[in-house]
């Protein structure tokens, strides 16, 4: 989305002049205000934020605050949707800057999946009565909206075994989108062939790129989406990090390719990963494939284990990195004086499907 650039006053703003007038703001609003920090932000926007966590959790702890009025949300703009989603009606959810987008959100649109679904309908072999949507929830609100109106469900990097696994029980097949890799890892995961039970849907192919017959037999259509930050982890970086680094575990994202995850020791979202680093041994030697604010933060709060990054070139989250302390404070005094500025809202209608679908998520990945 289109955001207009700072004004001067706020672009000309040292780290130390934003964080005083930040934490004016915290405090002169006190409970009516709740900031939240995804696990990728830079530690300049993490230490103002009240939660810490993944799309999922922060959404989760913005429902439990119905007496904020603004709920500030230090991610991408289809974490604020979620945040919208899972929060009341007159509370208002804000992204500091609405250039934060997610390139792989981006990978598939309402038009282009409806436009799948179509496509499908046509072929031999396939109903589409019998395919069960599955979005992780990486993507927006109204592709949430297509799923919760179909049967299918949302699932995040930590639930997506247990919520494919109930969409196979309801149907024949799991149409998955947008990260291709999450849904192979987790049809691997559960006991599929990545080849002969999985096909990929290229949006900008006539039936994705697949004959009738692939499609017919597939057990998990794939959008061919992709996260640029995990798709840089390489099985090569792996084993150099292992001979350089003697003892070193390795652990993945499974936004990452498939023979990374098999190469790696231990892969998870960025709560698992986190919570697996703290709970290990002092002294232990870890390389870690994520985003690299995530990892270095691990590394600078855990200094008696070894934390390295897997990619040497380090590659931040171009997107996330948009949150600049600049725009949050620029937010906040708007916020201070009555303005509200970078709202995100879901219409009703899209809210309501996206609502079923996330609670879906819930319920079966309780
Ligand atoms: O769900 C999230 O916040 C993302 C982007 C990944 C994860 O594993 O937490």
């Amino acid at each position: 989305m289109y955001q207009a650039p700072l004004p001067q006053e706020y672009a000309d703003l040292t780290i130390e002049e934003a964080d005083a007038r930040i934490e004016n703001v915290k405090r002169a609003m006190g409970s009516r205000l709740v900031i939240l920090g995804h696990h990728y932000q830079r530690d300049d926007v993490i230490k103002h934020a009240d939660y810490r966590g993944d799309s999922y959790k922060l959404a989760k702890d913005a429902s439990r605050h119905p007496e904020a009025e603004f709920i500030v949300f230090c991610g991408v703009h289809f974490m604020a949707e979620s945040a919208d989603i899972l929060t009341g009606d007159d509370q208002i959810v804000i992204l500091p800057n609405l250039a934060a987008g997610c390139s792989m959100a981006d990978m598939a649109n309402l038009f282009q999946v409806r436009n799948c679904w179509k496509q499908l309908e046509t072929v031999p072999g396939v109903d589409t009565t019998r395919i069960i949507p599955v979005t992780y929830i990486n993507s927006a609100a109204n592709l949430k909206a297509f799923v919760g109106e179909r049967g299918g469900t949302v699932c995040t990097s930590t639930n997506a075994p247990t919520a494919v696994a109930w969409a196979l029980d309801q149907g024949d097949k799991v149409l998955f989108f947008p990260d291709q890799h999450l849904g192979r890892n987790t049809g691997v995961k559960l006991g599929f062939d990545a080849e002969a039970d999985m096909c990929v849907w290229d949006p900008f192919k006539p039936l994705g790129g697949n004959t009738p017959e692939k499609l017919a037999a597939a057990k998990f259509i794939l959008w061919k989406g992709h996260c640029s930050v995990h798709q840089r982890f390489t099985v090569a970086q792996i084993e150099e990090t292992r001979a350089r680094i003697p003892g070193v575990q390795v652990v993945v994202h499974p936004e990452c390719e498939l023979d990374v995850v098999e190469a790696a020791d231990f892969n998870g979202s960025t709560e698992y990963i986190i919570k697996l680093i703290e709970s290990a041994e002092p002294g232990s030697k870890w390389a870690v494939g994520t985003e690299i604010n995530l990892v270095s933060r691990l590394s600078n709060e855990l200094p008696d284990r070894e934390i390295v990054c897997l990619d040497p070139l380090i590659c931040p989250c171009s997107t996330m990195y948009r949150i600049h302390p600049s725009f949050l404070c620029w937010t906040l005094e708007n916020l201070a004086k009555g303005n509200v500025v970078n709202q995100v809202t879901v219409p009703p209608k899209v809210k309501h499907f996206a609502g079923v679908a996330l609670e879906r998520m819930l319920t079966v990945c309780a």
